[in-house]
């Protein structure tokens, strides 16, 4: 019989990796962890929570329906304010930062930024959608935490995950030593390690990217569309198109099988779409962790300082060889 290793074992024996710690960043991931398993729970049943809010407005127990992501932004909340480990929460659901100011959190040196619910407009309809995270240590040594301590380069990311609920439910998370991904058994209610030392295939066939937005792209991009969709036996084109339109699914498909994901700047997004802070760091800190790349088509992605809590980034990332073919491209229409 295989023994079942579960997220809080792995978290444990992990611990031993950072020979100083003492333990709170493994508190940290496994209240992340518990959150995941709630949300995990409503996403399941929220074509049914939806019947029945359209039958009543307030379900079973009374309380009123709340929408998918206004519920994984407080589930991740509370476990991260209950925890202690956290003193600031950086969501795309709000507005400024979120300062947890409790008696056990006054020494905590956690800064959690986060997207608790991503791929909003596959909510509805039954489509994967994510949670994505990124965690850093606090810079400042005393008082109310700076926005300094907030904004700081991907690459000073101490951890960073994501949560995909899909066809099964996946946690994925990275401490910069490697990719791990653990698969919810609802069975037993646990994150069980499905896919150890997680890596990406050094090239792939796969490219994702909203081709709706095709007239609307930079020539390198549209250039680079071109050469997937070209015959050629030698490189194995045409490649395949695959996009979800929820980051973490099409993310962790190309993370698996090796693909690029693209969401480039366009006339309708001139800053790009996507989130540095919470959504492509984190991304683009597994993906490298996993041997791949990350760049927004001129700077490495965690390189960026970022100056806004919802700054937006153009990013393209995935397999080393796709990624750096796309790069070749940009350069030519620079
Ligand atoms: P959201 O944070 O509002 O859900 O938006 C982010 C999502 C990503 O998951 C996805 O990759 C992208 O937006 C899809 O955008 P588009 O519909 O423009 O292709
Ligand atoms: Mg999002």
């Amino acid at each position: 019989m295989i023994a079942v290793k579960t997220l809080g074992q792995f978290i444990i024996e992990k611990q031993t990796d950072f020979p100083y710690a003492k333990g709170e960043l493994s508190r940290l991931l496994r209240d992340i962890g518990i959150a995941a398993k709630i949300v995990n729970r409503e996403v399941n049943k929220a074509g049914l929570v939806n019947i029945l809010g359209d039958a009543g407005t307030v379900n079973v127990q009374g309380e009123g329906q709340k929408k998918l992501d206004v519920y994984a932004n407080e589930q991740f909340i509370a476990a991260l304010r209950s925890g202690g480990e956290c003193c600031v929460v950086a969501s795309e659901e709000h507005d400024e930062c979120v300062y947890i100011e409790s008696e056990i959190s006054k020494n905590a040196k956690y800064i959690v930024a986060i997207d608790p619910l991503d791929g909003s407009s596959n909510i509805d309809v039954n489509v994967a959608i994510g949670t994505i995270f990124s965690i850093y240590r606090r810079q400042s040594l005393e008082g109310k935490p700076l926005i300094s301590d907030v904004l700081q380069k991907g690459s000073e990311q101490v951890a960073a995950g994501y949560v995909i609920y899909g066809s099964s439910t996946m946690l994925v998370y990275s401490t910069g030593k490697g990719v791990n991904g653990f698969t919810l058994d609802p069975s037993i209610g646990e994150f069980c390690l499905s896919h150890p030392n997680m890596t990406i295939p050094k090239n792939g066939s796969i490219y994702s990217i909203n081709e709706g937005n095709y007239v609307h792209f930079p020539q390198g991009v549209k250039d680079y569309i071109k050469y997937c969709q070209e015959e050629d036996g030698k490189t194995g084109r045409p490649y395949t198109s695959r996009y979800i339109g929820s980051m973490v699914a099409d993310i962790h498909r190309n993370l698996i099988k090796g693909g690029i994901f693209l969401y480039p700047v366009s006339s309708a997004y001139p800053n790009g779409k996507l989130r540095l802070v919470y959504e492509c760091n984190p991304m683009a800190f597994i993906l490298e962790q996993a041997g791949g790349l990350a760049t927004d088509g001129m700077n490495r992605i965690l390189d960026i300082v970022p100056n806004r809590l919802h700054q937006r980034s153009a990013i393209f990332l995935g397999s080393e060889v796709m990624v750096k073919k796309l790069m070749s491209f940009l350069k030519r229409t620079d």
